[in-house]
């Protein structure tokens, strides 16, 4: 049984300048535990509610007081001095109070920041790390995930003509897990080079990677090869590319419209686009390469391509156990993105991380593009044995905090990389 003696919360900045919420929870052992939420840019229709107070004369309406206060004033009165048996306990009193389907009444960012407070104490009364604590509550043995790192942002991260959201390296063919992080950065600073040696800007996007103008799509593709070769390493051996398409952002009327490509596309049209990549470049994985209600096209691309790549749903599923059940039996995708501010609490999303396992369903857990110092996700990855996770560029600190987090867990837990000896099979299977 874990006793809450008090929770409070707080408003604090992400890494974009926009508040967001941060909860204090302490349990009567004395163990105490702050925990803050993300939020996303390209978001899904069906994801949770993110409570913003929309009040235009603070922060440009993006204010989270309202979900400060029902922490304060709607949680904390109910659960201070009461027990709960566990996690799932705790979380399923949280939906009880907020008796909503999409968690409109308290907010998913109050009732995550709670959910992921309590984890935390409770890892830190049972004297045990938090990677560990996730692994027991959810029944996974510990791996260390392969990096999907964002090396070149577009789409409605960056402020540049790429319609591309997430241009990402994945060092599978790593031994562990910190030559895994050493290939991505290295690769990073050699994509630094390469972009300066052909007059283009190096500044960079929300998720820490570099945002230039290109003249198409393909060039992202061919800059970050260039990159690769020029880091010494061998791309389709020790590294492949990974796409986030973000196709929401790009469907209007039917139609997929490409800017930087000038090319307004059907879904058909698209995965052609796609399939003629997949046979240019070693890439690996493809994430929302259509738009969130688009299943034929959903479907299409899973025969065409399903048996090849790792094709990932993210606003297509929003890590909702319902949605992730219709997509499995309708046959889309075989990977699903793991981001616990779509759904809003540990304990559904250790659900839904369930549910794929079963359906043999790839898993990644992922950062939003607007971050804090929260390190969560990286002990969520190990402790659930997702042998992928997304956090973006080696660089900028609300990204490196989990890339940091992670070569101490790897430290400690000597957890083996999940590259050649997992991803690789399931891959081939
Ligand atoms: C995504 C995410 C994270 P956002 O689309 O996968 O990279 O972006 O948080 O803006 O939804
Ligand atoms: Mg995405």
């Amino acid at each position: 049984m874990f006793n809450i003696k008090s929770l409070h919360a707080r408003e604090i900045l992400d890494s974009r300048g926009f508040p967001t919420v941060e909860a204090e929870l302490c349990l009567n052992s004395g163990a105490k535990a702050l925990a803050s939420v993300p939020s996303g840019a390209s978001t899904g229709t069906y994801e949770a509610l993110e409570l913003r107070d929309q009040d235009s004369t603070r922060y440009m309406g993006k204010g989270v007081q309202a979900a400060v206060n029902n922490v304060c004033k709607v949680i904390a009165p109910s659960v201070i001095g009461k027990s709960f048996a566990d996690q799932a306990a705790l979380d399923h009193f949280l939906l009880s109070q907020d008796g909503t389907a999409n968690k409109s009444k308290l907010g998913a960012n109050a009732i995550l920041a709670v959910s992921l407070a309590f984890a935390k104490a409770c890892a830190l009364e049972k004297q045990v790390p938090l990677y560990q604590h996730l692994s027991e509550i959810s029944s996974n043995k510990l791996s260390m995930p392969v990096p999907m790192m964002n090396i070149l942002n577009g789409g409605a991260h960056a402020d540049n003509n790429v319609d591309v959201q997430e241009f990402m390296i994945m060092p599978v063919g790593a031994e562990n897990w910190n030559q895994a992080l050493q290939m991505g950065v290295e690769i990073y600073h050699a994509l630094k080079h390469v972009l300066r040696e052909g007059k283009l800007m190096t500044g960079v996007g929300d998720e820490g990677g570099f945002a230039p103008n290109l003249s198409s799509n393909q060039e992202a593709l061919d800059k970050i090869m260039s990159a690769i070769e020029r880091a010494g390493l061998v791309a389709g051996k020790d590294v492949f590319l990974a796409l986030d398409v973000a196709a929401n952002e790009l469907f209007n009327d039917n139609k997929y419209y490409l800017a930087s490509d000038n090319k307004q596309l059907s879904a058909t049209q698209l995965i052609d686009m796609y399939e003629s990549w997949v046979q240019t470049y070693p890439i690996l994985s493809i994430e929302d390469a259509l738009q969130e209600s688009d299943f034929s096209g959903w479907q299409e691309i899973t025969e065409r391509l399903g048996s090849k790549i790792q094709l990932v749903g993210d606003d297509v599923f929003v890590t909702n156990p319902t949605r992730l059940k219709q997509g499995i039996e309708k046959q889309i995708a075989n990977a699903i993105l793991i981001k616990l501010n779509q759904i809003g609490t540990l304990t559904e999303t250790l659900e839904t991380i369930a549910l794929a396992k079963n359906a043999h369903y790839q898993t990644i857990i992922s950062h939003r593009s607007g971050e804090t110092e929260e390190s969560f996700i990286a002990d969520l990855s190990v402790g659930v044995g997702a042998m992928q996770i997304k956090t973006g560029a080696p660089a900028r600190t609300d990204r490196i905090v989990k890339y940091n987090q992670l070569t101490r867990i790897y430290e400690q837990s000597k957890a083996v990389y999940a590259g050649k000896h997992s991803f690789t099979k399931w891959l081939h299977k």
